[in-house]
């Protein structure tokens, strides 16, 4: 059986993939069993910033995978706390809290700031809120599509968790009304990644944080999409100038090599947590903490934050500079640009299919948006080759 058969037979239908079987990728190109050669403009959802299977992060893996993988956290191992430092000083946080899921990290942040509701703040047991904003994306655990404003992501998977409020994303003023003394922590994604890669107005992320500092509140910005580089600045928060109360980095963080994810807060929030307050077996297993350091360290000596800046300010001129009648608006920071097309163009995925057609890989979100997203390994040539095609097939 071909392996789209086996899948058919035997995996869930969780998913709708494009029809491409990929079978070997290196750097901004991706090939197919057959042997065509995309050049991957979606990047694992921001997974591989540092281009597939980087060499310095392979070598990790394997280096460390001949050691030792999962110990658990009964006891130390000799590579986590070099991978705490390099996460602290890379943020500017005095505490890290490794887990392997984006989900995972949200859902430490969420438990986190209830019990610094409950133990710092004083908020009454079991009345700590959260906001969170419309057009969310935060992962798939039943906690978190419970403050899912996405029908599809909701629907069939009540009863939900209690405690969550949605705002209106951007609009600083209804975040500034909803804010009380209950209320453990506003939840952000600097820029919206799958409501459509929508950037809030300038200043948002500054008022978020003026509120919640004056209602004793903590600001937690998920930058698991955004950070590492994807939006021109190491975090997309950096933008407005800010500092949150907790950051969550996952995806790149490990180079798409091996599922890492952190949370990072200062010790007067994160030592809320006491020992066995919360766990996972592979969080922080020296496998991951090994890899999650080369594909830092491939980020920062290979200057892919600065380049994500320089290529991306380069892309996003060409894009808003295609006369098209199908596009509505063309957004985004860094290289991670949103192409939205009229609903008359009849939605973005025709045109992702298409542009597959012609060896680029890229894919829509929230129907009418075509995401643009390159590893950030990306060179000039290679981007002038994917935006030739997005030009050529943005022609009606
Ligand atoms: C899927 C979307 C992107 C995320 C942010 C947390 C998580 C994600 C900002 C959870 C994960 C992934 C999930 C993946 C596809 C992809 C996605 F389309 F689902 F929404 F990127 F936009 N915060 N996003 O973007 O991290 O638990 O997945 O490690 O579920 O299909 P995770």
């Amino acid at each position: 059986m071909k392996p789209t058969e086996l899948e058919e037979r035997y995996g869930a239908r969780n998913y709708a993939p494009l029809d491409i079987v990929i079978d070997r990728a290196e750097g901004v190109w991706v090939w197919d069993i057959d042997g065509r050669r995309y050049l991957d403009c979606l990047a694992a959802y921001s997974a591989v910033n540092q281009g597939h299977c980087h060499p310095r992060i392979v070598e990790a893996l394997i280096r460390q995978s001949r050691k030792v993988a999962v110990t658990s956290r009964a006891f130390h191992n000799a590579e986590l706390g070099a991978f705490f430092r390099d996460v602290c000083e890379l943020t500017g946080f005095e505490r890290a809290l490794p887990m392997n899921t984006g989900a995972e990290a949200v859902e430490t942040a969420i438990k986190l700031a209830r019990k610094w509701a409950y133990t710092r703040k004083g908020v009454p047991s079991g009345e700590a809120e959260i906001l969170a904003f419309a057009n969310n994306f935060h992962g798939r655990t039943t906690t978190i599509v419970g403050f899912s404003s996405e029908p599809q992501y909701r629907e069939g998977f009540g009863p939900f968790t209690p405690g969550f409020e949605l705002l209106p994303f951007g609009d600083a003023s209804a975040a500034r009304a909803a804010v009380g003394p209950n209320t453990a922590a506003v939840l952000v994604e600097p820029i919206q990644g799958e409501g459509g890669i929508v950037v809030p107005p300038d200043g948002f992320l500054a008022e978020l944080r003026e509120v919640c500092s004056e209602r004793d509140a903590l600001l937690i910005v998920d930058e698991i999409q955004s950070g590492l580089g994807r939006t021109g600045r190491m975090f997309a928060h950096e933008h407005d100038g800010i500092r949150p109360d907790v950051m969550l980095l996952g995806k790149a963080l490990s180079g798409g090599l091996y599922p890492v994810s952190v949370v990072v807060a200062d010790a007067e929030i994160m030592d809320v947590f006491q020992p066995g307050d919360h766990g996972s077996t592979y969080g922080g297993n020296p496998v991951g903490a090994a890899v999650a350091r080369a594909a830092l360290a491939v980020l920062q000596d290979e200057r892919l934050v600065e380049n994500s800046a320089r290529l991306g300010e380069y892309a996003l001129g060409r894009l808003r500079g295609v006369r098209s009648p199908l596009v509505r608006e063309v957004r985004g920071r860094g290289l991670w640009i949103g192409i939205e097309l009229h609903e008359s163009a009849g939605g973005a995925r025709p045109y992702c299919e298409k542009l597959a057609t012609q060896g680029l890989l890229c894919k829509e979100t929230h129907d009418h948006v075509i995401r643009f997203a390159p590893p950030l390994v990306i060179g000039r040539e290679e981007l002038d080759w994917a935006l030739d095609r997005i030009e050529e097939v943005l022609q009606p």
